[in-house]
């Protein structure tokens, strides 16, 4: 990319705009400056007549910090990092929900899960949402999918005017994409979704040049061999997710020109514990980045709040349209377009399940500072795929090093049992290893929050469904796999805990 070499649109403007707006106030040069400016709120870009093409890149169970974007010194990231040197890099975007199906409804649908409801992983909306490629097309857009980019068999729900290789790790989706892009003749605007599975496991079989000596274990793991191993296939697969990104942002360049709106996003964290299916920001930070040469200023930054479902709207308004209102997202285009500093105060989120996996409905709420986590159900035993499948070899090492080493037992400790509430201070503890729930000094700031997520529950009639079966603290089966992958299906509902 060559964004660097383009002088800013909105900087170069506010420049103008400042240069006019500086003579004596009520002056002819003023009331003008002002004039432009009333005209500018809507539509956004007015100036710019054309519909930007827009290429929407999204990576699978990607951790934040996992990339040279957040700081990490090892995993290798350096398209991720050209195009964040070409654009907006968003430091506190968060998805709605850290897994695959309920998250990425939230994108195609501007409404959160309970909203939507897809609730459960492996799971559809509700039939009848208006998806977000009829808003595009509305706006005279081609909308095309390749990939994962709504979960799998249910791509054909969203109504893009073309969908492929959508199977599970079809990878041959990415550089198929970028052959019918070169080959497109269309002069529609286009609006095209990559989906690349990466780093989504099965990570590759070898660590693909990482060392496993080497690499830092998030805090809260237990160190051992295999885990290192499994942390360099994991990176290795970063690094594929970042070969697509390059594959994808060459060709969209050389064919969509510099009129191109680009976003990069994940779906939610990494498959390790404590990331993908639970609320901490290792599961529910997710990295953002922006690009639109010429529109948004190289090289920038910011900590604004946003949120999955904003991702919509946002896109509605940069193709020239009205951000619908009856939705949860809100566009965060002037973010993108003045630096604007603040979207959202508050992010609140929610997961529910995965199949017989993982049967564990949450909810938190999270400002600039603190998160709160609520457990509806403490009385359930915590499970995924990391430990009953184990297909990626390492939480057997952790079980075993817990037979005999008290602090290896105390994550395991942690890890399968999940006190009711949860309060962290992320300022202090960004990793969310200490739980202030019962520190007497948060007890306003807890009942707070508390009262704040009981009440947006309400408001959204959030029941705190539970799908499926359970496993239970005291069920001595409860580490038993499912016999088979199970669809998730309504259950029993028990009540959850109530405050
Ligand atoms: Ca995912």
């Amino acid at each position: 990319m060559q964004a660097d070499t383009h002088t800013g649109y909105g900087l170069a403007a506010g420049r103008w705009l400042f240069t006019l707006s500086t003579g004596r106030p009520g002056s002819r040069a003023l009331w003008f400056a002002l004039l432009v400016l009333g005209s500018w709120s809507a539509p956004l870009f007015a100036s710019d007549p054309a519909r930007p093409n827009m290429v929407i890149i999204l990576s699978d169970d990607h951790s934040l910090l996992d990339s040279t974007v957040y700081g990490s010194k090892e995993v290798q990231t350096p398209n991720m990092q050209r195009l964040a040197d070409s654009g907006m890099t968003f430091d506190r975007a968060f998805v709605a929900s850290p897994s695959c199906a309920p998250n990425r409804a939230v994108l195609l649908t501007g409404l959160m899960p309970v909203r939507h409801g897809a609730e459960a992983n492996h799971t559809r909306p509700h039939a009848g949402i208006k998806k977000l490629p009829a808003y595009l097309k509305e706006l005279g857009y081609e909308v095309v999918a390749f990939g994962k980019v709504s979960h799998y068999n249910y791509t054909a729900d969203y109504g893009f005017d073309y969908f492929a290789h959508d199977k599970f790790h079809e990878d041959v989706a990415i550089p198929e994409g970028v052959k019918w892009l070169r080959a497109r003749s269309s002069d529609k605007p286009l609006c095209i979704f990559f989906g690349t599975n990466w780093p989504h496991v099965p990570w590759p079989a070898t660590p693909e040049g990482y060392d496993p000596a080497r690499v830092t274990l998030p805090p809260g793991h237990i160190d051992t061999p295999r885990t290192r191993e499994a942390r360099a296939k994991y990176y290795a697969a970063v690094t594929r997710m970042d070969n697509d990104l390059g594959l994808i942002l060459d060709a969209a360049r050389q064919v969509l020109g510099e009129n191109t709106f680009f976003l990069h996003t994940a779906d939610n964290g990494a498959q390790w514990p404590f990331a993908k299916w639970t609320l901490y920001d290792a599961g529910i930070r997710t990295p953002m980045i922006a690009a639109w040469p010429g529109k948004i200023k190289p090289g920038a930054r910011t900590d604004a709040m946003v949120n999955w479902s904003d991702i919509l709207p946002t896109l509605v308004e940069v193709g020239g349209g009205k951000p619908p209102a009856d939705i949860d997202g809100k566009s965060f285009a002037g973010v993108l377009r003045n630096g604007k500093r603040k979207h959202r105060d508050k992010i609140f989120a929610t997961h529910s399940s995965d199949g017989q996996y993982n049967i564990y409905p949450a909810r938190s709420l999270r400002d600039g500072r603190w998160k709160y986590i609520r457990n509806l159900h403490p009385e359930f035993y915590f499970s995924t795929h990391v430990d009953l499948v184990q297909a990626e070899g390492y939480f057997g090492s952790w079980v075993d090093k817990a037979r005999t080493d008290p602090a290896a037992a105390a994550v395991l400790q942690r890890y399968h049992q999940r006190p009711a509430e949860e309060l962290y201070d992320l300022r202090a503890d960004p990793n969310e290893q200490k739980n202030l729930a019962a520190d007497e000094r948060q007890a306003a700031r807890l009942k707070a929050m508390r009262e704040e997520v009981t009440a947006w529950m309400k408001a959204n009639s959030d029941q705190g469904r539970v799908y499926g079966k359970p496993r239970l603290l005291d069920d001595p089966r409860r580490d038993e796999p499912p016999p088979q992958a199970g669809k998730a299906r309504p259950g029993a509902n028990p009540s959850p805990r109530s405050f």
